[in-house]
């Protein structure tokens, strides 16, 4: 009986569908893209490679082999990002430029042009809005894509219309990007990263479980360095340990998180990808009915101000790696201080503990007319606030607030206020 062929494989060159083949019969391309579950996945991420060193690449082709790092280049400065020869030489984002320089000396050093940046963001966005409404930015560089539908519209699977995506970015904007495609978001955010740069990988129903059983946890997406510790405490390192757990135990040793682990780790993400421009901040302020100068009262009116932010954030899915105090004297100027975290944070707690430290300096005997604070850098929420190993009250106040959220939900806005809520309610 003769064998039946399939066609499971994409030349994601000439964008032919094709049986499964180490080249091209048609273009002679190797980039082949084979999988099983090829045509029917539709949820995809989209991440550039290099974001801000590949747009300086481009601009510049005389960059072009050689290590790039974009970052401050003061004293303090850090490393924004670094193209791929960089990495191999063991330089990479957030990383003091003094290591970097030390790790990398030939390197080319460049201070980040975000107008740049944010033009081909932009025209990467609309570009994946072509394709479909549902884009959900994360980043400035990224977004996740469900294309579910758009077969009708295209008149070809995702894979297909995403391989031409990747292409036309190329062409059109200059820069190159991988994308995850899988059939989750989860699945597909960690798919994305798998073979950077220019990377293109399919996570299917089929494998997902062997592949996560594979991983690291801190792999996991919402795994930061604190949690991944605690875990190896625990001695639990890999995603096959956290797939045996009863969920029950990791909802009592864990919280929400645990359960969480339990979900991702089984390859469970019921998340929809919503669209949504990307929110630069969120922020609230308030003109005083009095211009105060004196720093208590001046910390009094913060409060009431994070926890409105908190809320907007939690109610767009929102958490801020970066806090800004703004402040307005007397003469109208308005000055602001900012200060980035190391965990984003959705929360009102951390919101006032990073105003307060900021507003104490500046409370000078300066009368101020306005005050305000203001969440930017805005991310998934998924990684904000993991448990504080270091401060276990923090992490105490952290599920306080929550359980009043909750509570709020349930019984409105006044029903329940925080201790620092109702102190400013006090005539003073
Ligand atoms: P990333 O997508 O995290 O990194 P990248 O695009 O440079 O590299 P990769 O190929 O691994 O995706 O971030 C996008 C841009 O955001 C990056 O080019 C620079 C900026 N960025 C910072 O400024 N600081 C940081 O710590 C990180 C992680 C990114
Ligand atoms: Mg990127």
């Amino acid at each position: 009986m003769a064998e039946s062929v399939v066609a499971d494989s994409l030349c994601r060159d000439c964008l032919s569908v094709i049986e499964a083949a180490p080249k091209c019969p048609k273009c002679k391309s190797p980039r082949i893209l084979t999988h099983p579950e090829l045509f029917t996945l539709s949820i995809a991420h989209l991440d550039c490679d290099a974001f801000f060193a590949s747009v300086e690449k481009r601009d510049d082709p005389s960059l072009k082999a050689k290590p790039l790092i974009v970052g401050g280049t003061g004293g303090r400065g850090v490393v924004s990002t670094c193209c791929y020869l960089a990495r191999m030489r063991g330089v990479h984002s957030a990383m003091p430029m003094y290591r970097a320089k030390k790790l990398c000396p030939e390197a080319v050093v460049i201070k980040p042009s975000m107008a740049k940046y944010k033009k081909a963001g932009g025209q990467i966005r609309e570009m994946m809005q072509a394709v479909t409404p549902l884009v959900e930015p994360l980043s400035i560089d990224e977004a996740f894509m469900d294309l579910s539908g758009t077969a009708r519209v295209h008149h070809a699977a995702p894979a297909v219309t995403l391989a031409k995506l990747a292409l036309a970015i190329e062409r059109q904007v200059g820069i190159t990007v991988s994308i995850g495609l899988a059939p989750n978001k989860f699945l597909a955010k960690l798919s994305s990263d798998m073979q950077k740069p220019r990377g293109f990988t399919v996570i299917g129903k089929a494998e997902m479980l062997e592949v996560l059983a594979a991983l690291p946890v801190g792999d996991m997406w919402g795994v930061g360095k604190a949690m991944e510790k605690k875990l190896s405490r625990d001695g639990i390192t890999q995603v096959s340990q956290l797939q045996t757990m009863d969920e029950k135990i990791l909802a009592k040793r864990y919280g929400e998180l645990g359960l969480r682990l339990y979900r991702l780790s089984r390859g469970i993400d019921h998340r929809k990808v919503s669209p949504r421009s990307i929110t630069k901040s969120i922020s609230a302020e308030r003109t005083l009915d009095k211009d105060l100068w004196n720093e208590e009262k001046l910390i009094e009116r913060l409060w009431p101000l994070c926890e409105e932010v908190s809320q907007g954030l939690k109610k767009q899915s929102f958490a801020a790696r970066t806090i800004t105090l703004k402040l307005k004297n007397q003469n109208h100027k308005n000055i602001t201080r900012s200060r980035s975290l190391d965990n984003p944070t959705q929360l009102a707690d951390v919101l006032f503990e990073v105003g307060e430290k900021l507003l104490k300096p500046m409370a000078d005997g300066t009368y101020y007319r306005l005050i305000g604070i203001g969440a930017s850098n805005l991310t998934d929420p998924i990684d904000a606030d993991p448990p504080d190993l270091i401060e276990p009250e923090r992490t105490r106040r952290a599920k306080t607030e929550h359980i009043m959220d909750g509570l709020r939900d349930r019984f409105g806005k006044q029903a329940i206020q925080k201790g620092r809520g109702i102190k400013n309610k006090k005539p003073q």
